[in-house]
């Protein structure tokens, strides 16, 4: 068993494996000059000897528990013809969405267009550099992905008007977002992920009242379903006010909490495995605060099974040897 796996099946404590969300990527130096050359984000992921080297980019340099592949929520909205871009400086673009086509989609289709994806998977889980740790593969949660096919970019600022207007559109998506999913669940696992990460990073644009159909429904459907497939998944719902509420009705095998959660409180609450935490930001100050703020964390969890990560993504103006310290300070601890 890797050392991910005894936290979340075995409940070990006092192991800490760490990945990092986004290690995969922008503040590495290794990672911008390929992309200089490859302005196409979506074609980049599609590149299966770019897309798989820059999964292991990190690894080559950290002593970390796990790839992320190197991929992205998006090429859901792609695998389904809706128009997407990813602009310099505004992020994606979104083109219009159309219902009619969208349920016409064909799943063979849908996974020839993502094919390249699967492969990458395939070529990081041969690779050397993974032995005794874990590929995770991960898709974006039914709502988060809704969110940008609605509002067409990024909702930072707020979400478009009259974004509930169309309940019925809504229901439709989420209903046909499950199902696409799911197969690509199913390709990535086939293909060698041994871990699921579900990303709902928008999960905290809503009202309690909302979180029943919008976000607990879609995503326990997505968890069971990884479940009836014997790999563990975790969930991050980014943002919402009720950690506890969202395990207790959704039931990951482990849980990721964001920057603003207090992990000694946390730890009474929830029984699950936890992940992850600490602020991004504090990896753009110095050694000693990040050696002081990563063991408030480490000394917190230090008798409930913890995977270490962030509460959020690496920032892309991180200096990669601040990583590397923490990644030594956390293997040290
Ligand atoms: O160089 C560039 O301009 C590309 C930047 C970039 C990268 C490196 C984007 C655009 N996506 C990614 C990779 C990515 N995205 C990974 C794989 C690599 C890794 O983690 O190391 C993963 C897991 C994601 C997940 C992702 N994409 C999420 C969920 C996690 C989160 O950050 O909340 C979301 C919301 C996205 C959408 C996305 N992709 C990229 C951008 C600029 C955005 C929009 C972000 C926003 O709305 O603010």
């Amino acid at each position: 068993m890797t050392p991910i796996q005894e936290t979340i099946i075995n409940k070990k404590t006092n192991n800490s494996p760490i990945w990092l969300m986004r290690q995969a990527g922008r503040y590495l130096p290794e990672f911008r000059e390929i992309r200089k050359l490859n302005p196409n984000f979506i074609n980049l992921c599609l590149n299966v000897n770019l897309s798989s080297e820059i999964t292991l980019q990190p690894l080559k340099r950290f002593d970390l528990d796990a790839a992320i592949i190197f991929s992205d929520i998006l090429m859901i909205p792609y695998g389904l013809n809706q128009k997407i871009e990813f602009k310099r400086d505004f992020g994606p673009q979104l083109g219009s969405l159309d219902l009619d086509d969208l349920s016409n989609v064909d799943q063979v289709d849908f996974i020839e267009k993502l094919y390249p994806v699967y492969k990458s998977i395939k070529k990081v889980s041969e690779n050397n550099l993974i032995k005794n740790k874990n590929v995770i593969g991960f898709v974006g949660a039914p709502w988060t992905l809704l969110v940008y096919m609605i509002n067409k970019h990024s909702p930072k600022k707020e979400l478009i008007k009259d974004f509930f207007k169309d309940e019925f559109l809504i229901n439709r998506i989420l209903i046909i977002l499950e199902k696409f999913l799911k197969l690509h669940i199913d390709q990535q696992i086939k293909s060698g992920a041994t871990v699921i990460q579900i990303f709902d990073s928008w999960a905290g644009l809503l009202e309690e009242k909302d979180l029943p159909n919008y976000v607990y429904i879609p995503t326990l459907n997505l968890v069971d379903y990884v479940k009836s497939l014997n790999v563990p998944v975790i969930c991050f719902p980014r943002g919402v006010k009720n950690y506890k509420n969202y395990c207790d009705i959704v039931k990951p095998d482990a849980v990721n909490i964001d920057y603003d959660v207090n992990p000694v409180s946390i730890c009474k609450e929830i029984n699950i495995p936890i992940q992850g935490g600490l602020d991004p930001k504090i990896l753009l100050t110095n050694k000693e605060n990040l050696k002081k703020e990563a063991r408030r964390y480490l000394d917190a969890f230090k008798d409930h099974p913890y995977i270490f990560n962030l509460g959020h993504g690496v920032l892309p103006q991180t200096d990669p040897n601040m990583v590397d310290y923490l990644v030594k300070m956390v293997k040290d601890y």
